[in-house]
Order: C-alpha cells, then structure tokens, then sequence
C-alpha cells in the first residue's frame, strides 16, 4: 500500500491533509505525506472554553455511562485496529505487530477504564464524634491537556482520554508534531463512538490541537486547564511542570527513562538474550521503556556479550511494514546524528562499540544498526538518555553495586533484573532495591502491560498512568463529615460554647 492509501485507508481526505504548513513525514522513507493546518495558541481560549462548557454536562453525567463511549470506543478500535495500526507504521515507523500492539494497547486500556467506570471508589473512615460519618468522595476535575509523544502516539493518548473520560473530565489532546496524523485518525474512530453513544455527549468533549511548542505552551499555561498530562523528554517536563506548578494545576509527568536489566550468575540467559533485544532494540530503541542499560554479573559478561552481538548481526533492519522486519527506522536523521554522537562519546569515555552505523535500507529513511557498547564504567554518557538504540553494557562482582549502579541515573522509569536466585530476585524488588515506578524479575523492562501503574521517579516525572489507582490522578478528593446526631461536638475535644 501507498502512503496515500494509508491515510485514505484510515478515513483521512486529500483536503484535510493539505494546505496548511506542518509538513509530516513519514520516518520510513522521509516522504512528505501531508500539510496540515495548524491549530494558533490564539485559540486556546476558545478551546479551552469549550472544553469547560463540555466539562459542565459531561460530569453530570453517571459514572458508567461515561465508561459506554470508553466502550463503544473500544469497539471501534477494534474494528479499525488494523488501519489505525498501518497509520502508526507510517508515521512513527514502527514495524507492524508492533503498530497493532500499540493499537490493542488502546483497547486494553477502553476495558480497563470501562470497569473503572463502575468503581471510582471512595472511602469511609471511622469518626471520632458520636453520629458522624466521615468518608472520602472523588469528583471529576476539568479539562485534561493530553500532550503525547511521537514514539507511542496513539496508546499514551488513550491511556490518559479513556480515564479522563471515564473520571468526568473533557481532554484536549497536544499531539507531537512528528504524529499529527495518528491523531486525526483516533479523532475519526473516536467520532463514530460519539455517534452510536447519542446527545449524551457534549461537544467539545475531546478536542485535537495540532501544532508546535507555541500551541502546547498556550495549554499548559491556560489556568482553566485543571490537569496537564505530559509525555515526551525530560526537558520538555522541565518546562511544562513549572509552568503547570505556577498556577497550581495538577500535573502528571511521563519522562526520561534509562532503563537497566541487572543479569546475574543463576540467569536463564536464553531468556535473558531474547528480553535484551526486544526491549533494546524494539520500537529501534524508541520507547521510553527501551532497555539501554545492561548490569551483568562478570563471571557471565563475556558470554552474554558475545551471545548478544551474536544475535544483533542477525537484526532484520528496513522497511517496517516488510514481514519480518524488526527495527525499522529511526524518527529522523536528527534522531540518527544524535545516536551516532552519543557513540563517538561513549568511545571518548572508553567504550568499545559494535554496531550503531547508518544503514541503507530505504531511501530518504534514516536507518541504523543498533548499537551494543562495552564500557569500563557508568560514564556521563552512559547516564544520558539517548533515544535510540544504544545498548551499553557493564560488569558487576556484588549485587548491592549493581543495584547502586541502577539506581545512580537521573531517570527513574523502569528497571529489571534476570536471576534464579529467590534472594536476589527480592532484594531487587525491596525498599534496597530498584528505585523506578517499574521493577520486574525475569522480564525486560519495555513492554509493560495495561492494568499496572506506568510511571517513575527523579526525573522520570513522578507521574502514574493508565492502570491501578492512576485514576485518582484525574480527579480531585473531597472528605465529606456528616453530622447525623442532635449535637455538635468538636473534633480534638475543643470546647467553645458559647
Ligand atoms: C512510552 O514509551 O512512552 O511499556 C510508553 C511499554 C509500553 C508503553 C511505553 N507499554 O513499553
């Protein structure tokens, strides 16, 4: 199939994909494949108003049928699963199975949130006043900017929408620059939701803003966005946190990570091969849960090492929709320049690299062979995040110094470690252990499914989304005492009778 045949594939018209002056590439071969008119910071206003007249019907409504437009939502990603998928291999350049998880991710999280619609659950608390009930009540909060990155640009979106909605808030969703396109396609498959769920939903409810920073800037900074949601690099969280933080709106920040597997002596190392590829070099190193630090014991470094370098010789590198593919292409030649200067730092620092070239596969793509890189010591370098694929590989001889050496990053998303060994295995897991909002035994660390909290510390952002109790984060608490007696006693005993 063509680009073209792609987007109309996905409902996307010539008209709507022309005229304007954001020009969208597609990662596989650099071609330009639509000019989309971009929404002015001018707007904000009128779409944040929007947004609050939205917000006033949509949170009258009852819980469980909000949680009917998540459901009829996630009918229909399911019928336009393969579609949206394709939409998400062109532009974000992902290969194809990886493009439908994305997809099926989304209707992970619609199931999830559905049940979440019926539950919402507050708390009683035992009073300490004779015929007085004390319990805790969850309200919905207001509009929800949704700012999402390139490299999951439809999943992080509905992570975030399916709860909003679900919680009573409407969404205003910022996507990257670089994947505008996915989300005018989730804005269709969303449209025919709102037509089967009927008047009951404003309008409004989710609004797209396409655009750059200028954009983005004018919704974080707009006081009547109750919650801003941000996915994307830490420097971005650095500008938007603050600004959100001024006016003392609620934040939920999804940033950097630099994600380590700590493989020990008892390691299965078959499995440990295998997890170390995929989540190194899937999504070609491009998502925030990718793998880019190796932790190995040094009885079994030499082997793992060679067996590694082993396996990415054999590294089906191209055109991602080809089958069999398994990295496809990197973001840009921007994103490629700064993998290849991250390498010639690493060697500067005593790394010995093995891979991380360009490559020919396709025209006008920017595509790389993935890099494994022996180094001495967790280096300046080594503690960068470099979105791409860059694998640096370390030895250990004690497991409290490869836990010191995990957790020695700025980043704190997700972590792992590879062992048979019971007492390792929750050492790793303990208050001493890991310190990422992700930490798993005998699985990489990418990958993660719906129904857990996604999220991490330090400079990850500290924000939770899409499973457990990340819900309360769109919604604001109320504690409710109510006196059901004829007296009126104070709390603590106080007495100030008139
Ligand atoms: C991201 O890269 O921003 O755990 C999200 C994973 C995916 C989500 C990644 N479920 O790798």
């Amino acid at each position: 199939m063509t680009h073209a045949d792609v987007l109309k594939a996905a409902g996307l018209s010539a008209d709507e994909l022309s005229g304007g002056t954001l020009a969208v590439h597609s990662p596989i071969d650099g071609a330009e494949v639509a000019r989309l008119t971009e929404t002015s910071a001018a707007d904000m206003d009128a779409i944040v108003a929007r947004s609050r007249t939205a917000f006033q019907s949509w949170r009258d409504l009852p819980a469980p049928r909000r949680g009917e437009l998540v459901r009829l939502l996630g009918e229909e990603l399911r019928a336009a699963k393969d579609e949206l998928g394709a939409v998400v291999t062109l532009e974000a350049g992902k290969i194809t199975s990886e493009g439908l998880g994305e997809v099926q991710e989304m209707i992970d999280i619609c199931d999830f949130a559905v049940g979440l619609s019926r539950q919402l659950y507050g708390l009683t608390i035992a009073s300490e006043r004779p015929g007085h009930r004390m319990m805790e009540t969850w309200h919905p909060m207001g509009p929800c900017g949704v700012i999402t990155a390139f490299n999951f640009p439809v999943a992080v979106w509905s992570w975030n929408t399916a709860i909003a909605l679900v919680c009573g808030n409407p969404v205003i969703w910022k996507p990257s620059e670089k994947s505008p396109l996915t989300a005018m396609t989730c804005m269709k498959i969303l449209d025919r939701a709102l037509e089967r769920f009927g008047d009951d939903a404003p309008d409004g409810l989710v609004q797209l803003v396409i655009g750059g920073a200028d954009v983005g800037a004018a919704m974080v900074g707009h006081k009547d966005v109750a919650i801003v949601s941000a996915t994307g690099s830490t420097a971005m969280g650095r500008k938007v946190g603050p600004k959100v933080a001024e006016r003392f709106g609620r934040c939920i920040l999804e940033l950097g990570g630099n994600n380590a597997m700590i493989v020990a002596p008892s390691a299965d190392l078959d499995m440990a091969v295998r997890a170390i590829v995929f989540s190194a070099v899937g999504t070609c190193g491009q998502r925030c849960t990718s793998l880019r630090r190796v932790i190995a014991h040094d009885s079994i470094r030499a082997e793992l090492v060679e067996r590694l370098a082993k396996a990415y010789a054999t590294l089906p590198i191209g055109d991602p929709r080809a089958p069999g593919t398994l990295v496809g292409p990197i973001i840009d030649s921007a994103a490629r320049d700064r993998m290849l200067a991250a390498l010639q730092i690493a060697r500067g620092e005593g790394g010995t690299v093995h891979g991380g070239e360009a490559v020919e596969a396709v025209t006008g793509g920017a595509y790389v062979s993935p890099a494994i890189v022996e180094m001495p010591a967790q280096t300046d370098i080594v503690r960068t995040e470099t979105f791409a694929p860059i694998l640096y590989v370390m030895g250990y001889t004690e497991l409290s110094d490869a836990i010191a050496m995990q957790n020695d990053v700025p980043q704190g998303l997700s972590s792992c470690i590879f062992t048979t060994d019971l007492r390792e295995a929750e050492t790793f897991l303990s208050d001493a252990g890991s310190d990422c909002g992700i930490a798993n035994v005998n699985i990489g660390p990418s990958g993660a499914e719906i129904g857990g909290a996604f999220g991490g510390e330090k400079e990850t952002g500290g924000g939770r989304e899409s499973g457990s109790d990340a819900w309360k984060g769109y919604m604001r608490r109320a504690t409710n005492t109510i006196n059901y007696s004829r007296e009126l006693p104070l709390a603590q005993g106080v007495k100030f009778d008139l």
